[in-house]
């Protein structure tokens, strides 16, 4: 059977996790075909997410050293046994029941699938963030040539290999985009579903639209820069350059030898 892994990150998130895990016990008897493995990464917390997390069954993995959502998902894909991996919030803002919905998308070929706000809807959206989600999503685009509409939503389902085949170095919110980038490395592709996100159900927002906005668009730069073309393809590109040209088809074609001496004979 496939195995699955819902990594959850979580800071001071004790108003939340339960209605995410609540939500997620439901959902999880609907994934057939999968064994599912729920872990929730308690960074640093000060509250009570970890007690209420271990309450609803979630295994909780502990991020002791400098804390951030990108440090807290490595620690949690690292501890994770799954074929798959989703990511899930754990502010209730992404919809648990939607999964099944992402696995159906997770065919041969397919690495990597992200649910899309701009499809199924936000109601965390501001303007400045709808904005920041555009033009960043466009700079990916530019940079990398794969036009995502989504490519910052944190709800994100892909293949293991795409975490353990790579070293990771984000530290917070810019991991979304070193993921799509260590997808396209694998040759993957990428899929994009509708998925609508609710308003947080409580607790404090940690990402800062400016701040976290520029540490996006640095993470896209240096990804862009790095290349993001699978090595097979790098290869068979540097293969084809060693190819003798064409001739170009109006060119007089070579005589050969036989040619000379039939037109010698001719003559
Ligand atoms: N473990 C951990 N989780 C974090 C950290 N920062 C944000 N998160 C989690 O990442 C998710 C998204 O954060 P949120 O504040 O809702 O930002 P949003 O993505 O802009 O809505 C939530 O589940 C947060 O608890 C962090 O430093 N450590
Ligand atoms: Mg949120």
């Amino acid at each position: 059977m496939t195995s699955l892994s819902v990594v959850i990150p979580a800071k001071n998130e004790e108003d939340t996790i339960g209605h995410v895990l609540e939500e997620l016990n439901l959902t999880i008897p609907g994934i057939r075909g999968y064994t599912v493995e729920v872990i929730v990464v308690d960074d640093g917390c000060s509250d009570r997410t970890a007690e209420i997390a271990t309450a609803f069954g979630a295994r909780v993995v502990r991020n002791t050293g400098p804390g951030g959502k990108g440090v807290a998902l490595r620690a949690g894909f690292a501890a994770a046994t799954g074929d798959f991996v989703v990511m899930l919030d754990a502010d209730f803002s992404h919809r648990s029941e939607e999964i099944p919905a992402m696995l159906a998308e997770m065919r041969p070929g397919v690495g990597l699938v992200i649910g899309s706000r701009v499809v199924g809807g936000s109601e965390e959206y501001t303007h400045i963030r709808a904005l920041g989600n555009v033009f960043l999503s466009a700079a990916l685009g530019i940079c990398t040539r794969r036009y995502l509409s989504d490519a910052l939503n944190g709800f994100k389902l892909f293949r293991r290999d795409v975490f353990t085949d790579f070293r990771y170095t984000s530290k917070a919110f810019e991991i979304e985009i070193e993921l799509i980038a260590n997808a396209m490395r694998k040759g993957y592709r990428i899929v994009e579903v509708s998925s609508h996100e609710r308003a947080r159900a409580g607790g404090e927002m940690k990402s800062r639209a400016i701040r976290h906005g520029t540490r996006f668009l640095a993470r896209i730069v240096w990804e862009g820069m790095r290349g993001v073309r699978p090595p097979e393809a790098l290869a068979a590109r540097r293969r084809a350059a060693q190819v003798a040209p064409l001739q170009p088809i109006y060119a007089p074609r070579q005589r050969s030898a036989d040619d000379q001496r039939e037109a010698a004979l001719g003559s």
